[in-house]
């Protein structure tokens, strides 16, 4: 399968997730700009708790806003939503479409990414046609309740050959974090909390961009 070059590109470095439920007074579209002014250009909108009607009206800014700065917006889990908003794709958990229905339903032009916790995974996802990977968890997080069990760096690097590709390795990253995870095979970091919790997310963004460059 194959995405538009400028979308393939763009799949690696710092993947920003805008966690609906991690908005400290802050709206998502403050946030996504606010990140894009620090250099992000690669955005997830996540929300595990809305409806669809109110998803979809948090989504609209936010494609909008991602245009407006030059960044991709993907939607996480839904579809439906993703096409809704002309969103640039949608990422997958493993309770959500299966990976080629989600391909059937949002055609070749969208990029797809899926969450892989393990090797059998990562071998479905890379052999069913996924743009990218996401890889975790890499350390225990409070943003995912009962996640999966922790993968860490040694888990990271067990699973780097087994696939051609982009992986962002997720959970309990910071900075510091990040030297290790692309050491293990890591083609980007994706984060909620480093960047949602920072009072200075222009900031946030930029110490992640300066040890990913
Ligand atoms: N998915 P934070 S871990 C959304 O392992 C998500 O697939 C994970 O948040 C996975 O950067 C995770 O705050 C939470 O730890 C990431």
């Amino acid at each position: 399968m194959s995405v538009p070059f400028i979308h393939a590109s763009s799949l690696k470095g710092l993947y920003v997730i805008l966690d609906a439920q991690a908005l400290r007074g802050r709206s998502l579209v403050d946030v996504l700009r606010e990140a894009a002014s620090g250099g992000a250009r690669l955005f997830q909108y996540r929300d595990k708790t809305s409806s669809a009607l109110e998803m979809y009206r948090q989504a609209l800014p936010l494609r909008r806003a991602s245009a407006d700065a030059g960044a991709l917006l993907l939607v996480n889990d839904r579809c439906d939503l993703a096409l809704a908003v002309d969103a640039d794709g949608v990422h997958l958990g493993q309770d959500d479409l299966p990976l080629s229905l989600a391909r059937s339903v949002l055609g070749s032009g969208k990029i797809i990414g899926v969450s892989t916790h393990g090797a059998a995974q990562v071998r479905d996802a890379t052999e069913g046609g996924a743009d990218y990977l996401g890889f975790g968890p890499i350390f225990p997080t409070a943003t995912k309740p009962r996640h999966e069990p922790v993968m860490g760096i040694e888990g990271l690097r067990q699973i780097r050959p087994l696939t051609r590709l982009p992986i962002f390795a997720i959970g309990g990253l910071t900075v510091d974090a990040v030297e290790a995870v692309i050491g293990a095979g890591a083609n980007g970091v994706a984060v909620v909390s480093a960047i949602m919790d920072s009072l200075d997310i222009a900031g946030a963004v930029r110490a992640f961009m300066a040890r990913l460059s």
